[in-house]
């Protein structure tokens, strides 16, 4: 075998395991301050783990070796024996060891709970709900009128801390962007916070971390980071209403949408549809996925959900509304007017 051919899989190899270390959802590539701190709590207990392991294997093969050497005879079973002092001051070494490393553990996470607990100053506030089994966003705004409702996304700007404010509508979910920050539950009748101060621009994935039901694995949501003129200009397109469709196929959509049960879940700002049991509409197509990072938001995956939500998402809050292929076609075709 030549040289290359032998480093091509040791180099296969390392790539797939560097590959886990990176991505869109780990906490191995901190992009904010929050998960940047959890990290270092990683590091230090894998260190310190990883020394006191290493200290302990190797003590047992030394003793492991010494015991096959000597004698049986020679053993010392009972009494004070020329090895003893020298026994206790190693005894009395190791245990200042441990107290160290376990001091040490308990410091570093101290101090980092103490950091996460903080936001920086002038936070953005951002409410997320949970619902079996997708995710409601609202951003308040100067003015009513300039209230943000969006689902399943998270938008937020770069450099600038966050607090969201986590509830839910049903069970216990719980709020997780490995990138950005440790876990957080959303208790039923409780608010609780967390803390996120994002420090590199780019596209993240967050996840419900806590069982909440037959759909809990399909309960995802994008986490976009941009800079402060981006996200401004995301927060103005989202207060702006749905523009009228023109198209003949989503004229017909809208009325479809308004004469069926759509409206009665789900709502489109600036029409008469204003249910709240499903996501806000409004900017549907604004968003890379739909039920909560089960599909990408493409035609046919609109086409395939609308047609069939409980083929797709078995058990969700979605029922099957009747349309016949043309019905189903233009209402699609409206959806997609939904910029
Ligand atoms: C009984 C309430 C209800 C009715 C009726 C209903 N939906 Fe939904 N819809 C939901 C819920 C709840 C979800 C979220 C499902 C999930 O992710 O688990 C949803 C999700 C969606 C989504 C994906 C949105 C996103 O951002 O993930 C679209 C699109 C949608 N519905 C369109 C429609 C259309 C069109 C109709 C009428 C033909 C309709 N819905 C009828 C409750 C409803
Ligand atoms: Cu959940």
């Amino acid at each position: 075998m030549s040289q290359d051919a032998r480093r091509a899989p040791a180099g296969a190899l390392l790539a797939l395991l560097l590959a886990g270390c990176s991505g869109i959802q780990t906490t191995l590539d901190p992009a904010g301050d929050q998960a940047r701190d959890i990290d270092v709590v990683w590091r230090t207990m894998l260190v310190v783990c990883g020394i006191m392991y290493l200290l302990v294997m190797a003590f047992l093969a030394w003793a492991l070796w010494r015991a096959r050497r000597a004698p049986a005879s020679d053993m010392p079973v009972t009494g004070e024996t020329a090895a003893e002092p020298a026994l206790r001051r190693g005894l009395a070494g190791w245990a200042a060891l441990i107290a160290a490393g376990l001091v040490l553990l308990t410091t570093v996470s101290f101090l980092v709970d103490r950091s996460l607990a903080e936001a920086g100053p002038d936070p953005l506030r951002v409410k997320v709900t949970a619902n079996q089994w997708w995710w409601q966003v609202e951003y308040e705004g100067a003015l009513p009128s300039e209230n943000v409702l969006t689902a399943n996304e998270l938008h937020l700007p770069v450099d600038r801390p966050a607090i969201i404010e986590l509830k839910s509508n049903d069970v216990i979910h719980s709020f997780w962007v490995p990138n950005l920050a440790g876990k957080m539950d959303l208790i039923p009748g409780r608010t609780n916070y967390v803390a996120v101060t994002p420090r590199r621009i780019g596209a993240f994935r967050g996840q419900c971390a806590e069982f909440c039901g037959f759909q809990h694995a399909k309960m995802a949501f994008d986490v976009k980071v941009d800079d402060a003129t981006g996200f401004e200009a995301w927060t103005r397109r989202q207060i702006a209403s749905a523009p009228d469709p023109v198209s003949p196929a989503a004229v017909t959509g809208k009325q479809l949408f308004g004469s069926k049960a759509c409206v009665m879940c789900h709502r489109v700002q600036g029409t008469d549809a204003g249910g709240s049991t499903g996501p806000d509409l409004t900017h549907l197509m604004s968003r890379s996925h739909i039920a909560a990072g089960t599909l990408p938001n493409t035609r046919a995956a609109l086409q395939a959900w609308i047609a069939d939500p409980q083929g797709i998402k078995p058990g969700t809050k979605m029922p099957r509304v009747e349309l016949s292929s043309s019905e189903l076609n233009a209402v699609v075709a409206y959806l997609e007017t939904l910029r």
